[in-house]
């Protein structure tokens, strides 16, 4: 596979690899000691303009706010950083690339695929999993594996309401997401830098537990589309690639499921992927991260700063073999 260049401002971390992955392929192994020595992900961020006022997004009503359980001690990110400045391979390996080209999306109207060990099977509107609760608000730290990382007003509801609407059986034991496959709305699947669709996957303990969440808006307002509209996964104590967007299908099953990173590359990007900044990327350190909008790095937390709200659902597991 030939990929197009793309300006060194933008390369990603995880776009590195697969850069290398093909040129491997390509046998030009030589080429690489260079490309890849650099990079810190967020130097791209402190686009200035477009707060989510100016973002024309509908305001959501009736947003319940966070609670103090569901609120960091720290400042939120400029709405304007966590919009231009993201990863969705669906619109394009570059950071600015989502923000770009995202415009394509259609997130209405929208249903999700609900199948596998559960007693109400179906396609859902979205419309649908939304009437029942109250939306509320979440401001939780994010922390992509890239060493990045930034702190979001999320709007939604609880992962574990929903999920317990449709009836998961006895035998679940893990629960499935899929994105949406679809070239025209997504072009960047017309590269086969993933084995479409994106999957990503929980053990049902973790998708019970009350941070876990599904995201339908940001700052008050719907999601922005590269953010991963009209729907989205939201899990703060495990690095961003988790964090599954643009949701269409919702698989229960008995074993584990595939997951796009863990299937691309399971010795980098584990199933579990819990942040830790003592068990390191291979290729870089997990000890420090930048949050978007900052200069210096600041210490990566245990949990990404939740381990006392989701430690023990690891208790006895050798957190190096399970990451
Ligand atoms: N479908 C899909 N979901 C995805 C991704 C993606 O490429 N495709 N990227 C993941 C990664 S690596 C991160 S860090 C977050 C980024 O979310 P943000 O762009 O809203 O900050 O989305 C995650 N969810
Ligand atoms: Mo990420």
């Amino acid at each position: 596979m030939k990929t197009p260049p793309i300006p060194s401002s933008e390369i990603t971390q995880e776009a590195l690899f697969l850069n290398r992955r093909s040129l491997l392929r390509l046998g030009a192994t030589a080429a690489l000691g260079g490309v890849l020595a650099g990079c810190p992900a967020a130097e791209e961020a402190g686009a200035k303009e477009g707060g989510p006022e100016e973002s024309g997004l509908r305001v959501l009503p009736e947003v319940t706010p966070a609670t103090a359980a569901f609120q960091v001690d720290e400042e939120t990110s400029r709405y304007q950083d966590v919009t231009q400045y993201n990863n969705f391979y669906e619109f394009g390996t570059g950071k600015r690339d989502p923000a770009r080209n995202a415009h394509t999306l259609k997130p209405e109207p929208w249903s999700i695929l609900v199948d596998g060990e559960v007693g109400k099977p179906g396609r859902v509107p979205l419309e649908d999993i939304l009437k029942p609760s109250r939306l509320e608000e979440r401001v939780y730290r994010f922390r992509c594996v890239e060493a990045w990382s930034m702190v979001v007003p999320w709007v939604g509801l609880p992962l574990g309401d929903v999920l317990k609407r449709f009836e998961p059986t006895s035998r679940a034991r893990y629960v499935s997401f899929e994105t949406l496959v679809d070239r025209e709305q997504m072009p960047g699947q017309k590269r086969r830098v993933i084995d479409w669709p994106y999957r990503e996957g929980l053990t049902m303990k973790e998708a019970m537990h009350p941070l876990s969440f599904l995201a339908v808006g940001m700052y008050g307002r719907v999601l922005p589309n590269q953010n991963g509209a009209p729907i989205r996964l939201v899990v703060p104590w495990k690095y961003g690639f988790k964090s599954i967007k643009s949701i269409v299908r919702i698989t229960f099953s008995e074993d584990q499921p595939r997951t796009s990173w863990n299937d691309l590359q399971s010795d980098e990007y584990g199933f579990y992927a819990n942040v830790n900044p003592e068990v390191d990327h291979p290729r870089w350190s997990q000890a420090r991260e930048r949050r978007l909008g900052e200069f210096r790095k600041r210490p990566t937390l245990p949990f990404n700063g939740y381990e006392e709200d989701v430690a023990a659902l690891y208790a006895g597991m050798d957190l190096r073999r399970f990451f």
